[in-house]
């Protein structure tokens, strides 16, 4: 009886070409696996703007003066733990070494153990069309070409690239539907977005699943610089204006529950 190599979803031991060793989950089933974690963007306190724990934004309270923010989407710094990844943020080497062709994005409610992601999971999609070719093989190499910082440029003209996403959990439809219905009428689902610029020129990094169509990417668009004009601090965050209209009410700008009361989770292949 032949023996077949099984691989299975789970932690990994990755070495950097630098010769770090770290721990990272890896998502081996997914259309033909191959799938690394690099980063979650965990949001610990959404009543909080730009405080302690808003990693992917800023946490020095939201100001002019310092418009990238703490800079972590184009920078060597990393934190926190894969097993933790649902429970705080989490980036690891593998964000700015591994030079990879396309991302996928897990929502996957907070403080889930790493054996229940894939089933907890409520939203799951990839790229197909390798566009990290463009733009340097990672994020952090995208984000260098369009700085997540305010005043970058204006919106839509210098928006970063939007990409087509195919579904592993969830559809287009499910996904648009957490957002808000204002939310909704200004956005296409079925992409990701990089790099949105909304009316008052700040800059965010990844939009949900979808393609803003007006230049309210604060209520769709995660990680940030370091400065919201509109209404400061309260855009300011990880998750930015997702709470625009009341926390996890869903109604006007704000997003579901469901939604912000998840981690989302970056991968690489
Ligand atoms: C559908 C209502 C438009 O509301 C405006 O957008 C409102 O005046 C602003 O407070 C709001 C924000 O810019 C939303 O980002
Ligand atoms: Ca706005």
């Amino acid at each position: 009886m032949e023996r077949y190599e099984i691989e299975e979803d789970g932690l990994y031991y990755l070495t950097s070409p630098t010769g770090v060793k770290y721990q990272t989950y890896c998502d081996m089933t997914t259309a033909g696996g191959g799938w690394t974690l690099v980063a979650s963007v965990h949001e610990n306190n959404l009543y909080g703007k730009c405080t302690t724990g808003d990693r992917w934004s800023s946490q020095q309270g939201g100001s002019p003066n310092v418009p990238d923010g703490d800079g972590s989407w184009s920078n060597t710094v990393t934190f926190g733990n894969a097993e933790a990844a649902t429970s705080d943020d989490f980036k690891n080497p593998g964000y700015y070494d591994i030079t990879a062709e396309n991302v996928a994005v897990w929502h996957v409610p907070n403080n889930e153990r790493v054996g229940r992601w894939k089933l907890t999971s409520f939203l799951r999609y990839h790229t197909e069309s390798k566009f990290l070719r463009s733009y340097g093989g990672n994020l952090y190499n995208l984000f260098k070409i369009f700085p997540v910082k305010n005043n970058a440029g204006s919106c839509p003209a210098n928006h970063g690239p939007s990409v087509p996403v195919v579904y592993d959990a969830g559809d287009a439809s499910f996904n648009h539907n957490l957002f808000g219905p204002h939310v909704r009428a200004r956005t296409d689902p079925g992409f990701i977005m990089f790099r949105a610029i909304n009316y008052e020129k700040a800059a965010m990094a990844i939009c949900l699943g979808v393609k803003p169509k007006d230049c309210n990417t604060e209520h769709s668009c995660i990680g940030g610089s370091g400065y919201f004009p509109e209404g400061s601090p309260r855009q300011c965050g990880d998750f930015t204006g997702l709470d625009w209209s009341g926390y996890g009410t869903h109604v006007g700008w704000s997003a579901s529950k469901q939604l912000i009361e998840a981690a989302v989770l970056i991968f690489y292949r």
